[in-house]
């Protein structure tokens, strides 16, 4: 990142010739099952910037879908990896371990909620630490039933489509799915739904307390739509776990790693999960992923029950220690609280204007706004993807998410400037201004 510019810059149509013409290769090489937000191909990334094939500068708003947390070239992990690739690439950790696996895991145990005693295994994505934590949780309480939510996102794995709640992306056409997957309305404020007395009345009544092994939630939805839950609700479901003996699994694969202005988002309703999974914004761009569990229930599981060829491969968890320490040294836990000081307040005075702008929400540096018809508040997706489009036209990579496709979400890396963030807000509006 040391010499990328700190500034928008837009010089080609979007996207500019050489990327169009990567694109016709790409679509020549890959599936088109493989969707695309912004059809640029990337050159260099750093900072608060990303720079296209063609020159092209955008504000990066979408950190790599909230990963590239410390930038994407970071100082401390490009060195880190430079080292570990010179002394050596990969062993299995299962057939040589090395001493940076032990390192990422007892900093997990550190960080994640709550002071019990701890294990972490690694694993290589968001998607393979869910399928760990249900394996660890069935085995535990030799329950089989599994409870997720409404709008929740768990991955694309076989288990992972068949906890996540919108159907199409994600699921359509890829089933039948793993059984003994019970889906319970999620707390939702703005549209008024998943009150906790009626998600606990479901888990008595409808699925059956003793049948429960585990309740998998992220403590706000990410791909749902950034739906932060009413106040006292992940504490409720907490509870009811605890009295009924099923453990809460808190998917913190998004909101993990000082994204939400704490080092997971539980912390902001004071739950301590039984287990939490980890990926995304943990690796520094590289592919980890983990599962930090209560000790007594991890180790019960027999020797040989977890592991993979890849998992806590030693290049991505010399990275994860640099960013690590790049959150700690450089305070990106407040960083991304001031994020949200900044960010917030602008859209919500957008949100005094444009009418269209029915929720604005977030904690820290993970915001987005909910587009609606303003007559009605039905989710507006058309309008979504039109302002999205107007973004990356002018130099703003924004993402969309929502259950309805009607919302936009904001994920800046930590380490961007506040010129860049109010430089993107400046761009975002004028979007706004030109959609409605
Ligand atoms: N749990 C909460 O957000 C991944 C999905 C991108 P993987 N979210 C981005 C896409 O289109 O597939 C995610 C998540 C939560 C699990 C996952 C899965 O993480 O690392 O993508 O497997």
């Amino acid at each position: 990142m040391s010499d990328l510019p700190q500034e928008r810059r837009v010089v080609t149509p979007i996207p500019g010739p050489r990327s169009a013409e990567l694109m016709q290769r790409r679509r020549k090489a890959l599936p088109a099952g493989v969707g695309t937000t912004l059809p640029v191909f990337a050159a260099r990334a750093g900072g608060g910037i990303l720079e296209d094939v063609d020159g092209n500068q955008f504000v990066d708003f979408a950190s790599g879908i909230a990963v590239t947390t410390v930038g994407a070239s970071a100082p401390r992990v490009v060195a880190a990896v430079r080292e570990q690739v010179d002394a050596f690439t990969h062993t299995c950790f299962q057939v040589t371990p090395y001493e940076g696996y032990v390192a990422v895991c007892e900093a997990l145990n550190r960080l994640t909620p709550g002071d019990h005693d701890k294990r972490t295994l690694l694993v290589n994505s968001g998607a393979e630490a869910v399928e760990n934590a249900v394996k660890i949780a069935r085995y535990t309480t030799g329950r089989s039933a599994v409870v997720a939510f409404d709008h929740g996102f768990h991955g694309r794995t076989l288990l992972g489509m068949s906890l996540t709640g919108k159907v199409m992306p994600y699921k359509q056409g890829f089933g039948p799915f793993a059984p003994e997957v019970y889906r319970a309305e999620y707390s939702y404020p703005y549209r008024g739904t998943g009150d906790l007395q009626s998600t606990v009345q479901y888990l008595d009544k409808t699925v059956g307390a003793r049948n429960i092994a585990c309740v998998v939630v992220e403590p706000i939805a990410g791909e749902g739509g950034f739906i932060v839950p009413a106040p006292g609700w992940l504490g409720g479901l907490a509870e009811w776990c605890r009295d009924n003996g099923s453990l809460l699994i808190a998917d913190e694969v998004q909101t993990g790693f000082a994204r939400t202005g704490a080092w997971f988002a539980c912390e902001h309703e004071g739950v301590v999960p039984d287990i939490v999974t980890t990926a995304k914004g943990m690796g520094g761009g590289l592919p980890l992923g983990g599962v930090t569990a209560r000790a007594d229930l991890i180790d019960a599981v027999h020797v040989g029950g977890l592991g993979g060829t890849f998992g806590g491969n030693p290049v991505a968890c010399a990275a994860a220690l640099a960013a690590l320490e790049t959150i700690e040294a450089e305070g990106l836990v407040d960083r991304a609280r001031a994020i949200g000081e900044l960010m917030l307040p602008r859209l919500r005075a957008l949100q005094a204007t444009y009418d269209v702008i029915g929720d604005v929400r977030g904690r820290g540096a993970m915001v987005a706004i909910e587009l609606v018809d303003p007559r009605t508040d039905a989710p507006d997706a058309a309008l979504t993807a039109r302002i999205a489009s107007t973004c990356h036209s002018n130099g703003l990579l924004v993402l969309t998410a929502g259950s309805y496709g009607n919302v936009l979400r904001f994920l800046p890396p930590l380490v961007i400037g506040d010129e860049l963030l109010h430089d993107g807000l400046d761009v975002l509006e004028k979007a706004l201004a030109a959609a409605s």
